[in-house]
């Protein structure tokens, strides 16, 4: 057979390569040569066949007329996009001279790479720029804007980020969402608690916000933002207090389920009632609920754990199955991440034996903005793909302003002319998915798939592994490292006798069928295996201790805010929580210029409460300042009753178009109690009607 790429009709398989935890098996259907149509895979055993609308207009992107297909300079100043078209040569030659005039100058840390998953593929995103990174010496990024706090905390009490098998679900009772739009965000998940729905199941929805899935909810429960820890120590003191707990269970399995049982006292009813906003007898209905309905299962969604308190938020509410003894029973337990059964060898493919400078800073990639211009000695140097933190990093007025230093030189590798884009001295053409060879895993299933090209790369662009190769040959790297090829280093990361869930996963097998099965049996029996220091569900952690984090499950009220318990707010000035998660029809900040995915998401609103909006005399469509110390953004009112009143939400990282609407403006570098996570949904603001577009 002939590459995909040579041929010019047919279906071909595919994967989709964007951060979202169904990682579908997709159809790509060419036309003469062109993709004409993406669909689902209806062979695949999780996705089915069914795929979101925004990747289901994905030719839209790859063929957009404002793709990037040259390398290109820039002539105007920063921020404005003015560019001009350069040839490869010259952009690999003016790299090659700036970085050695920085690295003599300043030290190779100077130059700092700045990456996250616009695209998941391991060869993609974890390989061949990781080589070239250690080898130059540079600094190194701390890769913590998505789901670190919430795996930290999670694996506090689990010892590892892994929960049950997506398919065990359909025999769940009992399905709460916790913090999580599972609808716009993992709509497989949604398919299989249908078919639990089916068979009696329960569906609760536990948000600060009546989104997609509150809407489609049989129980939805709003929450002041960052109480989430509250509820759930609320729910383990009914539980205790009615005896519903599983005693046998957490004796076998469990450490420190006596301490936890004296430790709840302090969360009757009435005090969680007053610090989240749930009623009393909601919590007293939640907790019967999840005491009396087995198997019952927690998505644990990644909105919760964007806050100061994020960690122990996904911590706490991780305890709660092993009270009632979940785990023990097919469709009982919970998910926050299933990436780590696919763990690949991640020193193989990115060889830190390569690094030339060991001691080399590393840099939390949420606080780029006080990294640019705060940091000491100065990044001269930024290197920016798979991510475009001028709209997704927090503060976002002071990432501009970093990114407007003349004396930084940026290169951004990407499809598009995006907001950080703008500011760069180096614009490089990136190839879509459609163009590569990659390997992927899923955050939430359990197959690892394999994409192949399916049409040429797309005028001069490169995949991030060409590029980094072809720089490392430059900069006369002459490591083997630097001459492996795609495929040498799928094989290499599937090389990983110390995750036995591999067993079976080979490039071999990928080409036969496009995705295979990790080994799942090798995991079981699941409880006997937990790395945690005892060994067991650790209610009680004397590793969090040691770190001087309370051992025990704690409700600890957000940084900024209010504490909603004394009703005191920290700053009077800014008295509404701002929080803003991802819309439906984008991506994270991609999908964001593409007129289809615009069209479908109509226009970024401020959704603030009917109280708060009569309060300030804002009435539906006027447009709304919100601000802080920070900055301001300006968006258009929807008033409406979908949360408490207090919070604000807006959705999606818009970017482009006319108002002053990137989110980010408003948002800290704060870092959360664990892993260095982002704090974006901790942020207090005030909210005026304004004329001001
Ligand atoms: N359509 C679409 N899908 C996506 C993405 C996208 O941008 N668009 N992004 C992808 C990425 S990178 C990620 S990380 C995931 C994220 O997807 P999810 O895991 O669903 O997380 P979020 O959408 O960030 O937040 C989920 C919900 O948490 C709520 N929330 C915020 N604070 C709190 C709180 O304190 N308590 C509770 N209970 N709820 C709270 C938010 O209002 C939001 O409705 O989605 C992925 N999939
Ligand atoms: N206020 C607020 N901010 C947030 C969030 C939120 O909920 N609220 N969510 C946060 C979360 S969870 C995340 S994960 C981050 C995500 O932030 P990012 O990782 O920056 O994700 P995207 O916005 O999707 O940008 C990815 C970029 O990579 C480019 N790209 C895609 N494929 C390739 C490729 O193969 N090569 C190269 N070089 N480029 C490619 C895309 O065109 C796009 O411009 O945003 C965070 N920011
Ligand atoms: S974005 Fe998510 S739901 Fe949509 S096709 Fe990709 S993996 Fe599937
Ligand atoms: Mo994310």
């Amino acid at each position: 057979m002939p590459p995909y790429t040579d041929q010019e009709n047919g279906v071909f398989h595919s994967v989709c390569p964007l951060d979202c935890p169904d990682a579908c098996a997709l159809h790509v259907t060419k036309k003469d040569g062109k993709i004409v149509k993406v669909s689902g895979n209806p062979d695949h055993p999780i996705t089915k066949g069914t795929i979101c609308h925004k990747v289901r207009h994905m030719a839209d992107r790859i063929y957009h007329p404002e793709r990037v297909l040259h390398p290109l300079k820039r002539v105007g100043p920063k921020g404005k996009g003015e560019f001009q078209r350069i040839s490869w040569e010259q952009a690999i030659t003016e790299i090659e001279n700036r970085y050695r005039s920085i690295i003599q100058e300043h030290g190779p840390e100077a130059i700092l790479p700045y990456s996250y998953y616009g695209n998941m593929g391991f060869v993609n995103a974890d390989g061949m720029d990781r080589r070239f990174f250690h080898r130059l010496g540079s600094s190194q990024l701390d890769q913590t804007i998505c789901s670190i706090a919430g795996n930290v905390g999670y694996s506090y009490t689990m010892g590892v980020t892994g929960g049950i098998s997506p398919e065990e679900t359909v025999k769940s009772k009992l399905i709460i969402v916790w913090g999580g739009n599972l609808v716009s965000t993992n709509m497989h998940q949604v398919v299989l608690a249908e078919q639990a729905r089916k068979n009696g199941a329960k569906i609760v929805v536990i948000d600060v916000h009546r989104n997609q899935t509150g809407k489609w909810a049989d129980w939805f429960i709003p929450i002041h933002p960052g109480t989430d820890a509250a509820l759930a120590l609320g729910m383990m003191h009914l539980l205790f207090a009615e005896h519903l707990v599983d005693e046998a269970f957490m004796e076998q399995y469990t450490f420190g389920w006596k301490e936890l049982r004296e430790h709840v006292k302090e969360y009757p009813p009435e005090r969680v009632s007053r610090i989240t906003g749930v009623p009393e007898e909601d919590i007293i209905k939640l907790a019967k609920m999840y005491g009396e309905i087995s198997p019952s299962f927690i998505r644990i969604g990644n909105g919760l754990q964007h806050h100061d308190n994020g960690g122990m938020n996904v911590r706490t509410i991780a305890c709660l199955p092993a009270l009632t003894g979940q785990w023990a029973l097919e469709g009982g337990g919970a998910v926050k991440s299933n990436g780590w059964y696919g763990q690949v060898n991640f020193s193989a493919l990115q060889r830190p034996e390569l690094r030339s400078n060991k001691q080399a800073r590393t840099i939390n990639m949420n606080q780029i903005a006080d990294a640019l211009l705060d940091l000491n000695p100065s990044i001269h140097a930024l290197f920016v793909y798979n991510s475009n933190p001028a709209v997704v990093a927090p503060n976002t007025t002071k990432v501009q302003q970093g990114l407007m230093r003349e004396d930084l030189f940026t290169v951004v590798h990407d499809l598009f002319i995006t907001d950080t884009a703008k500011y760069a001295d180096l614009v490089l053409p990136a190839t879509s998915t459609f163009e590569n060879t990659d390997l992927y895993k899923s955050y939430w299933h359990h197959y690892m798939q394999l994409q192949e090209p399916i049409i040429p790369q797309q005028g001069e662009s490169v995949s991030n592994f060409q590029l980094f190769k072809s720089l490392a040959k430059a900069f006369g790297f002459d490591e083997e490292a630097f001459d492996d090829t795609e495929e040498d280093l799928i094989e290499q990361a599937l090389d990983f006798p110390s995750n036995p869930y591999l067993q079976g996963v080979t490039l071999r097998a990928l080409k036969e069928k496009g995705w295979v099965k990790l080994h799942m049996e090798a995991g079981k029996p699941f409880l006997k295996k937990l790395p945690t220091t005892s060994g067991k569900i650790e209610l009680y952690s004397e590793s969090m201790k040691k770190k001087g984090m309370p051992p025990l499950p704690t409700y600890v009220p957000l940084e900024e805010g209010f504490d909603t318990e004394s009703d005191v707010r920290k700053d009077e000035r800014y008295p509404l929580m701002f929080v803003t998660p991802p819309n439906h029809q984008f991506l994270n900040s991609t999908f964001a210029n593409v007129k289809k995915h615009q069209y479908l998401e109509k226009q970024p609103l401020l959704q603030i409460h009917r109280v708060d909006a009569a309060k300030r005399g804002i009435i539906d469509g006027d447009l709304v300042r919100i601000f802080n110390d920070r900055g301001y953004c300006v968006l258009p009112a929807k008033v409406c009753e979908d949360m408490l009143p207090g919070t604000l939400i807006s959705q999606g990282l818009w970017w482009g178009g006319e108002l002053q609407n990137r989110v980010n403006h408003l948002t800290s570098t704060r870092v959360a109690d664990m892993g260095g996570g982002a704090t974006f949904f901790s942020t207090t603001v005030q909210a005026e009607k304004t004329e001001e577009t």
